[in-house]
C-alpha cells in the first residue's frame, strides 16, 4: 500500500493493486476516446468540404476511419470507463472491499477484445462500421474482439453480483444502499440487453466471417443487433445517471430528493430500453406497421424516466444552489459550483441533453422519422446524448475519479474548465450545423468533401458541423493532457479521499410494496413480458431466409 491510501473518512478503502487495475481500465476507455476523435475531425472537416484525410497515415478509406471512430468512441471507450466506475460505485456503496480477480479478468478480457478489435480495424479488414450487421461482413477478430467487450462487462456485473451477495447476508432484511442498487440495475439492464447481439455475432456473423456459413439472413442479424441496439444507448447512458442522481447532488451542496423516486427511475429503465429497438427499423421492410407501432409507443415509454430524471436532478442542483445562497427563481443556478471542473463538465452535459432528448422525440416519431432517417440529422442527435451527457459526464467524473485513485491533485484546474467550454460550445455549433443540414437531406455516413453529388443547401450547416466539430476535437485535446498530466505530474498527497456520496431527503421504505423494487429478479420477468410483446411478432412470424454471402465494400 503507498503512502496516499489513507482510509477514507467512511472507512472505506481500496488497496493499491486495486486502484492501478481500475485506473488502467479507465486509462484504456480515455485513449479510446481520444484516439477515436481524429477521424471525428476528418469527418466534420470534410462536411466543410475540407479533405484532411489523406494526412492519416496507414487509413485506407473513409469507412475504416469511421468504423474507428464508432468502436473507439461509442464502445470501447463507454463500456471501459462503467467497467471500473460500476463496480467501484457498488463497493463503496456497501462498504465491501472489491475483489482483485474480478478487477483483473475484466481489464484483461477488455484488453484482448481491444487487441482483435484493433488489429481488424487497422488492417483494414474491419469497414462495418460500429452498427455490425450483415451484408457487410469483418474480419472475424472483429466480431470475437466485441464479444470479448461484451463479456468484460458480464465480468463486472458478476463482480458486483458477489459483492451485492456478501452484503446480503450480513444484512438481512435491509433495503440494498440505492448507489450500489442503481449501479447494479443498470449493468443487469445491459447483460440483458446485450444477448441479442451475443446471439448475432456468435450464432450467426461469426461462423459467416470464418467460412463456416456461407450465408446469412440480413434482417435477421439486423434486427437482434437492434435489439441490443437501442438498449445500448442506456447502457452508456446510466452510469453517468448514477452519478448525476447520487454524487452531483453531493458535490454541490444538494440532498437527492427522493430514494424511491431514483429507483423508480432504474426499474423503468430496466423494463423500457430492451423492447424499444424497432424504432431504429422504422424504414425496413419486413417489420409490419403493428410492429413499428408497439416500438414507438414503449419508446415514448423510455422517455418517462429521462423526463423524471431531469425534475430529480434539477431538484437537487435547486437545493445545492440555494443551500450555497442562491436566491429567486433561478439565483441557484448562478451560486452552483461552476469554479468545480467535475460540477461544471456535468452541468453542461445535463444542458446539451435536453437537447439530445428533443431531438430522440423526433426521431421516435414515426411520419417524422421519415424526414430526418440516415441523414445527418441523427449524428446531430446523438452528439448531444452519447457524445455529451454520457461523454462530458464521464470527463466530469474523472475530474475527481483520477486524482482519487492515483493519489495526485488534479492537473490544471483551469485547462480543465477551459475543455469543457470549449467542448460544449462545438457542441452546439455542430449539432445545430448537422441537424439543420440534416433537415435539408444531408445524408450521414457520407465523405462529402469527396462525393460526387452537393446540394448548395447543405453548405452553411456543413460548415457549422466543421467549425464546431474542431471545437469539440481540442476540447477533449485538452482533457486528455489535463488527465495525462495528472496520472504522471499531479501533486501528491492532495487527492480527495472519498467518493462524493449524497445524501437523501427520503430515506427507503422498510416495509410495504416498496421493499420489491429490491427483487430485480421479479422485474426481470416482466422485462422478458416486454421483450415478448415488442419482438415475438417478428421473430415468430419471420420467414428465415439466408441468402447473403459477405460484402466488403470498402
Ligand atoms: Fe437516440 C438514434 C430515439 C436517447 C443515442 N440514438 C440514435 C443513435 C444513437 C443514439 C447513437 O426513436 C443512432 C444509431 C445509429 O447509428 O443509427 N434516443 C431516442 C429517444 C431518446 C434517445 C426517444 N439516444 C438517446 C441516448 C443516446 C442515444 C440517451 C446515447 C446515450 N434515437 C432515437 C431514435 C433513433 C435514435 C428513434 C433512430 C433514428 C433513426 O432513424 O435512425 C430518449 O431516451 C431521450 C430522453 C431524454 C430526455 C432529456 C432529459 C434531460 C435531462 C437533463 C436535465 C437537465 C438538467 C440541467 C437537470 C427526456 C435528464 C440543469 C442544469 C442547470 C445548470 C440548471
Ligand atoms: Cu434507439
Amino acid at each position: 500500500m503507498s503512502a496516499f491510501t489513507v482510509m477514507d473518512p467512511n472507512g472505506y478503502d481500496v488497496a493499491e493493486g486495486d486502484r492501478r487495475v481500475l485506473r488502467w481500465t479507465i486509462y484504456l476507455g480515455f485513449a479510446a476516446l481520444t484516439a477515436g476523435i481524429f477521424h471525428g475531425l476528418a469527418n466534420a472537416l470534410s462536411y466543410a468540404k475540407i479533405d484532411i484525410i489523406g494526412y492519416f497515415p496507414g487509413l485506407k478509406t473513409y469507412y475504416q476511419g469511421l468504423t474507428a471512430h464508432g468502436v473507439a468512441n461509442v464502445l470501447i471507450f463507454t463500456f471501459a470507463f462503467s467497467n471500473a466506475f460500476l463496480p467501484l460505485m457498488t463497493g463503496r456503496s456497501l462498504g465491501k472491499p472489491l475483489i482483485g480477480g474480478f478487477l483483473r479478468a475484466t481489464l484483461l478480457t477488455l484488453v484482448a477484445g481491444n487487441i482483435l478489435v484493433i488489429y481488424a480495424v487497422v488492417s483494414n479488414q474491419a469497414s462495418v462500421l460500429y452498427t455490425a450487421y450483415a451484408p457487410l461482413e469483418a474480419h472475424w477478430t472483429f466480431y470475437a474482439g466485441l464479444v470479448l467487450v461484451v463479456i468484460s462487462t458480464w465480468l463486472a456485473l458478476a463482480h458486483m453480483l458477489v459483492l451485492l451477495g456478501r452484503w446480503r447476508r450480513e444484512h438481512q432484511g435491509e433495503r440494498i444502499p440505492l448507489l450500489a442498487y442503481i449501479s447494479i440495475v443498470s449493468w443487469v439492464m445491459w447483460f440483458f440487453a446485450s444477448l441479442p447481439v451475443a446471439v448475432s455475432f456468435l450464432v450467426f456473423l461469426l461462423p459467416w466471417s470464418l467460412g463456416l456459413r456461407k450465408f446469412v439472413d440480413p434482417l435477421l442479424t439486423r434486427t437482434l443487433f437492434w435489439f441490443t441496439g437501442h438498449a445500448i444507448v442506456y447502457a452508456w447512458l446510466l452510469p453517468a445517471y448514477v452519478s448525476w442522481y447520487a454524487l452531483i447532488p453531493r458535490q454541490v451542496d444538494g440532498r437527492i430528493i427522493s430514494d424511491q423516486y431514483a429507483r423508480i427511475t432504474f426499474i423503468l429503465f430496466l423494463l423500457l430500453s430492451q423492447p424499444t429497438g424497432i424504432h431504429h427499423q422504422y424504414t425496413d421492410p419486413g417489420i409490419t406497421e403493428g410492429m413499428k407501432l408497439v416500438a414507438g409507443i414503449l419508446t415514448f415509454g423510455v422517455f418517462f424516466p429521462s423526463l423524471a430524471t431531469a425534475f430529480s436532478v434539477m431538484a437537487s442542483l435547486e437545493i445545492g444552489g440555494r443551500r450555497r445562497g442562491g436566491r429567486g427563481l433561478l439565483g441557484w443556478i448562478r451560486t452552483l459550483p461552476w469554479g468545480d471542473p467535475s460540477v461544471t463538465a456535468q452541468l453542461l452535459a445535463m444542458l446539451t441533453f435536453i437537447l439530445g432528448g428533443a431531438t430522440g422525440l423526433v426521431n421516435a416519431s414515426f411520419t417524422m422519422n421519415q424526414l430526418i432517417h440516415n441523414t445527418t440529422w441523427i449524428p446531430g442527435h446523438f452528439h448531444m446524448t452519447v457524445g455529451s451527457a454520457v461523454a462530458l459526464t464521464f470527463i466530469g467524473i474523472a475530474y475527481w475519479l483520477i486524482p482519487y485513485l492515483t493519489g495526485r491533485k488534479l492537473w490544471s484546474r483551469k485547462l480543465a474548465l477551459a475543455s469543457s467550454w470549449i467542448y460544449t460550445i462545438g457542441l452546439l455549433i455542430f449539432a445545430r450545423g448537422m441537424i439543420s443540414a440534416g433537415l435539408a437531406g444531408m445524408p450521414r455516413r457520407i465523405y462529402r468533401a469527396r462525393a460526387a453529388y452537393d446540394n448548395p443547401a447543405w453548405d452553411l450547416g456543413g460548415k457549422l458541423t466543421g467549425i464546431g466539430g474542431s471545437l469539440m476535437f481540442t476540447g477533449i485535446l485538452l482533457f486528455f493532457v489535463v488527465i495525462v498530466l495528472t496520472a504522471v505530474a499531479g501533486k501528491r498527497g492532495e487527492a480527495p479521499l472519498d467518493i462524493p456520496v449524497s445524501e437523501t431527503l427520503t430515506a427507503p421504505a422498510l416495509t410495504g410494496w416498496e421493499t420489491r423494487l429490491d427483487r430485480i429478479g421479479i422485474w426481470v420477468l416482466v422485462l422478458v413480458a416486454l421483450c415478448a410483446i415488442g419482438y415475438a411478432p417478428f421473430f415468430l412470424t419471420h420467414a428465415y431466409q439466408p441468402m447473403s454471402p459477405g460484402f466488403k465494400g470498402f
